[in-house]
């Protein structure tokens, strides 16, 4: 697969460098937006009652990726975002990194940023990292990020910007405590048109935008919720108007980017980081589950590509794409080349131009520890989960978010596999009647299992109180 992905690689450049007309032949632009907790039934080009103008349109014009998959929660998708590796063999696997432990991307792993300033790029960063604080040396101006604006926690008030008795609010090194009372979207896309205002034309540019939107706690201004009126459920109306905000928030950095003159040479990349979180109204019917489960509901991601550079626009391209592949794809775009151990291919070929996809499996999680066991993998059209796969199960319609179906219906352990071309919502468990492939299925899970790396989760530590830190959530305590 890795050769492949070499010679595909080297095609995408020689299509990069010999589209003719161009008057700058410098590496493109690359805006790799993510949002956070977004579902798939919440934008507006799977769902018409979701107001999304800003992306609908970006859309439209570009690729809209009808198969590209994310991790079932954030750490896990951020760690695949910035190694390139399945977070299975990082250690990141287990849920979510949380403010009291100790919990980092190891030192070896080399972020994408990094390897974009060695081709030339100013590396920018402004929203949510979630890959590690408790030493300087995890943190994003140490890990290739020219400038940070943002947070290192999740789950943070959009407006105290706090998280579990600390505040979580940064520029670079410095904590920001001037900003309590403003809703944190409002300013975090300020900050952005100011390093697209700033930005010198001449040199490439690598913006990474891990919006806070629209993870909980449920919070919007009222001129965003009321874009909604007409939806009932109180918390379904706020996360739709959060959903709204982020469209608004995009389309002022799409237009500073306009009016600085980079955007002819920018490279797009939208996607969410998993599936929509149900207990705080996401939704991503029709399919199975969303955040936190293993099902497609979870996993199978909103996303999107738009850019001048693109040769075959306007279309849904159904290609399997994984996030650890947007490492060696914005690599290659960029003129690099991404490390052969990495489990991420390029998929320039795929996005530019509607090539096949280099990557025909991929591991949708591999974790030991929590609650029991468990396992996915996907192999050409098949999928098995062993072990947990997750809850809220079930095909849960916008409209029926406050039933009891939330937490009841099927059990989360046990054994399925699926035909996912046939079967995209996951109805119909094939574990009884093709044991064949069920065993086969179970043997290749088993051999990723062989590359597992324990999972790193340590006891909280009481060193990192914020109190002992003047109240803000703060590295140097491990
Ligand atoms: C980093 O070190 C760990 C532990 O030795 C190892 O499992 C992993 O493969 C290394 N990763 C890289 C990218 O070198
Ligand atoms: C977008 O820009 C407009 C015009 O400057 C501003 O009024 C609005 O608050 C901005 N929206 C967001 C979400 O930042
Ligand atoms: C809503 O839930 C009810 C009861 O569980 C079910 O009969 C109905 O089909 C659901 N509606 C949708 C649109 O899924
Ligand atoms: C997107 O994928 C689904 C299967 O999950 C398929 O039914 C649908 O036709 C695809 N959309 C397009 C436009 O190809
Ligand atoms: C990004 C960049 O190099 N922009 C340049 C593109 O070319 C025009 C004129 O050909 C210049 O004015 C821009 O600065």
């Amino acid at each position: 697969m890795l050769r492949i992905a070499l010679m595909l690689l080297a095609g995408g450049l020689a299509l990069v460098s010999a589209q003719p007309g161009r008057e700058n032949a410098t590496k493109p632009h690359i805006l790799f937006i993510v949002a956070d907790d977004l579902g798939w039934n919440d934008v507006g080009w799977h769902n018409p009652d979701v107001k999304t103008p800003v992306l609908d349109q970006l859309a439209h014009e570009g690729v809209i990726l009808n198969q590209s998959y994310v991790n079932y929660v954030c750490t896990p998708s951020r760690t695949a975002f910035m190694t390139g590796y399945f977070p299975y063999r990082v250690g990141s696997q287990h849920l979510v990194f949380f403010p009291q432990q100790a919990q980092a991307i190891p030192s070896n792993f080399t972020f994408l940023p990094e390897k974009l300033k060695e081709l030339g790029y100013a590396t920018h960063m402004v929203g949510k990292w979630h890959l590690g604080f408790c030493n300087w040396k995890y943190t994003p101006t140490y890990r290739g990020f020219d400038s940070f604006y943002g947070y290192y926690n999740a789950d943070e008030d959009y407006y105290t910007h706090v998280v579990a008795g600390g505040l979580d609010l940064r520029d670079d090194k410095e904590v920001v405590n001037t900003k309590n009372g403003q809703y944190g979207t409002y300013f975090f896309a300020d900050r952005m048109v100011d390093i697209i205002e700033k930005h010198p034309a001449d040199t490439p540019l690598f913006l990474y935008l891990p919006f806070q939107n629209v993870h909980e706690p449920l919070e919007v201004p009222k001129r965003f919720e009321n874009i909604y009126m007409n939806v009932q459920n109180e918390n379904r109306r706020k996360l739709l108007g959060m959903v709204s905000a982020l469209d608004e928030a995009i389309g002022n950095v799409t237009m500073a980017m306009k009016t600085a003159g980079l955007w002819d040479n920018t490279l797009v990349i939208f996607t969410t980081d998993n599936g929509g979180w149900i207990v705080a109204s996401g939704n991503n019917y029709p399919l199975r589950g969303g955040k936190v489960t293993l099902w497609e509901g979870g996993t199978r991601g909103v996303a999107f590509v738009h850019g001048k550079m693109l040769q075959k626009t306007g279309y849904t391209n159904n290609e399997l794409i994984h996030a650890v592949d947007w490492f060696p794809t914005i690599l290659a775009a960029a003129g690099g080349t991404a490390d052969d151990a990495m489990d991420g291919v390029s998929q320039l070929d795929t996005i530019l131009s509607g090539q096949p996809s280099p990557r025909t499996e991929f591991v949708y999680n591999i974790d030991d520890v929590f609650p029991t066991k468990q396992g996915a993998i996907r192999v050409g059209d098949y999928k098995l989960i062993e072990g947990t796969a997750g809850k809220p199960d079930g095909w849960i319609h916008p409209a029926n978010l406050t039933d009891s179906q939330l937490d009841s219906g099927d059990p989360t352990t046990g054994t399925w596999l699926f035909n996912l071309k046939d079967d995209p919502t996951e109805h119909h468990n094939l574990a009884d009647t093709m044991p064949d492939k069920l065993k086969e299925m179970q043997a290749k899970l088993e051999q990723y299992r062989g590359s597992l790396v324990p999972a790193i989760n340590p006891l909280p530590d009481p060193k990192s109180n914020p109190k002992n830190w003047g109240g803000a959530w703060s590295p140097g305590w491990c």
